[in-house]
C-alpha cells in the first residue's frame, strides 16, 4: 500500500510544468506520427545532403561524410500545430551552423527539401545561431523512418511542421517563398509561443 501512495511521485511521467506548454497546447508522452504522404525508404548509400541555391558553390555530403561532421546532443521541447507538445525530447545531429560554416551567401531564407517532395520555408535567422539541426538520432537510437529517418531537420522553437522529415538539403534563397503547408494555409513563421498557426494568426 505504501508503494501505491508514493507511486504518483515516483512515476516517470511528472506533471507538465505549465510554463513550458505554449498557449493552446497540451502535453503528450506519445510521439504521434504526422506525414502528408508515405514514408520514403532509401539506402544510406543513395542519401546525400545538399546546400543549393544562392551561395558561392554547392555543398554536398554523403552519409559517411555527414557522419564525420561535428555532432551535438541536445534536449528540447517540441510543439505540433495539432496541439500536442512533448517535453525533453533527446536528439543528436549536426547543427545547421556547422553545415553553413564557410559558405558565402546573402540568402535571407532557406527552403528545406525532402525525399517525397515536402518543403518548408524558414528565415535564415531561424536556422542559425544554435536553433536548428539535421538530426539522425532520437532517444539514443537511429531516427525511426516514420519520424523522418534517416535524417530530419529539427527546429524545435517553431511548430513541428517546420522540422522537415527525410530532409535532403537546404536551398538558400534571396526571397521568401511558401513551402508545402505554408502554401496551404499554415502560418508562414510558426512560433508556438505566439500561436502562429494559420495565415491570419
Ligand atoms: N517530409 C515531411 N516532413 C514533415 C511532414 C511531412 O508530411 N513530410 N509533416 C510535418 C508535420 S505537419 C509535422 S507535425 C511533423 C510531424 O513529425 P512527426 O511525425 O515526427 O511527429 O513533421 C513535419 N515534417
Ligand atoms: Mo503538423
Amino acid at each position: 500500500m505504501g508503494g501505491f501512495l508514493t507511486r504518483g511521485f515516483r512515476g516517470k511521467h511528472r506533471p507538465a510544468d505549465p510554463a513550458r506548454i505554449p498557449p493552446g497546447q497540451y502535453e503528450t508522452h506519445d510521439f504521434p506520427v504526422l506525414s502528408a504522404g508515405p514514408t520514403p525508404r532509401l539506402r544510406l548509400a543513395d542519401w546525400d545532403f545538399r546546400l543549393t541555391g544562392s551561395l558561392d558553390a554547392e555543398r554536398r555530403w554523403t552519409w559517411d561524410e555527414f557522419q564525420k561532421l561535428p555532432r551535438e546532443r541536445f534536449t528540447r521541447d517540441i510543439h505540433c500545430v495539432t496541439k500536442w507538445s512533448k517535453l525533453d525530447t533527446e536528439w543528436e545531429g549536426v547543427s545547421v551552423d556547422t553545415l553553413l560554416a564557410g559558405v558565402a551567401t546573402k540568402a535571407t531564407h532557406v527552403v528545406a527539401f525532402c525525399d517525397g517532395g515536402y518543403t518548408t520555408n524558414l528565415p535564415i535567422e531561424d536556422v542559425t545561431q544554435g536553433k536548428a539541426w539535421i538530426v539522425d538520432t532520437y532517444g539514443g537510437h537511429p531516427l525511426d523512418p516514420e519520424h523522418g529517418g534517416p535524417a530530419r531537420l529539427l527546429v524545435p522553437h517553431l511548430y513541428l511542421w517546420k522540422s522537415a522529415k527525410w530532409v535532403r538539403g537546404l536551398r538558400l534563397a534571396d526571397a521568401d517563398e511558401p513551402g508545402f503547408w505554408e502554401a496551404l494555409g499554415y502560418h508562414n513563421h510558426g512560433d508556438p509561443w505566439r500561436e502562429e498557426r494559420y495565415w491570419n494568426d
